[in-house]
């Protein structure tokens, strides 16, 4: 991946990082208004999503930020300075997450009434507010609505796959 400077080059952007509190996450920034993810590791490792809409706006040259709200009730917040592999996230988990992360561990698209249910049912606040930096350590850009790149669930190895270039879009 080249410096970028612009929005138009940052989209379809796909990143791999790990968070200061060793979380590893995945990117593609679908479009102007989608992202899709894979969660590899950390507190809901294992969840992986399609089609969220988000709010993407380049800050300056070169730094980008993407945020919304899940059917979770969590709400991300993330700035990337890719070209100095970098990027600041907050996540603020709602108390029930934080208590059974393990409901939101799944392809979420499949199980978006049980999400909805879920924040409903269990207690909301106080929230649990997750802000670090990550080092971002893939880049690469897939093309725009390229629908292969996050097309299956996470498991162990695949970010070696993905790394090595065994394992391409
Ligand atoms: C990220 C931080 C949080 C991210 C996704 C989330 C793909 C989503 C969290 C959640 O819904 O549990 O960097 O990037």
């Amino acid at each position: 991946m080249d410096i970028i400077k612009d929005l138009d080059e940052f989209l379809g952007g796909h990143f791999i990082y790990t968070y200061a509190n060793g979380w590893n996450y995945e990117m593609y920034v679908k479009n102007e208004d989608t992202i899709d993810y894979r969660i590899h590791t950390g507190m809901v490792g294992g969840r992986w999503v399609r089609n969220q809409k988000v709010h993407i706006v380049k800050l300056v040259d070169g730094v980008f930020k993407i945020a919304w709200t899940e059917p979770t009730g969590t709400d991300v917040s993330l700035d990337f300075i890719p070209n100095e592999n970098k990027l600041h996230g907050i996540i603020f988990f709602p108390k029930w997450v934080h208590e059974h992360p393990e409901i939101t561990v799944c392809y979420q698209n499949d199980f978006i009434g049980v999400m909805e249910e879920s924040r409903l049912k269990y207690e909301t606040y106080p929230k649990y507010v997750v802000p670090e930096f990550g080092k971002i350590f893939f880049k690469k850009n897939e093309g725009q609505n390229n629908e292969k790149v996050i097309s299956e669930a996470p498991y162990e190895g695949m970010i070696e796959k993905i790394v090595s270039g065994e394992l391409t879009f």
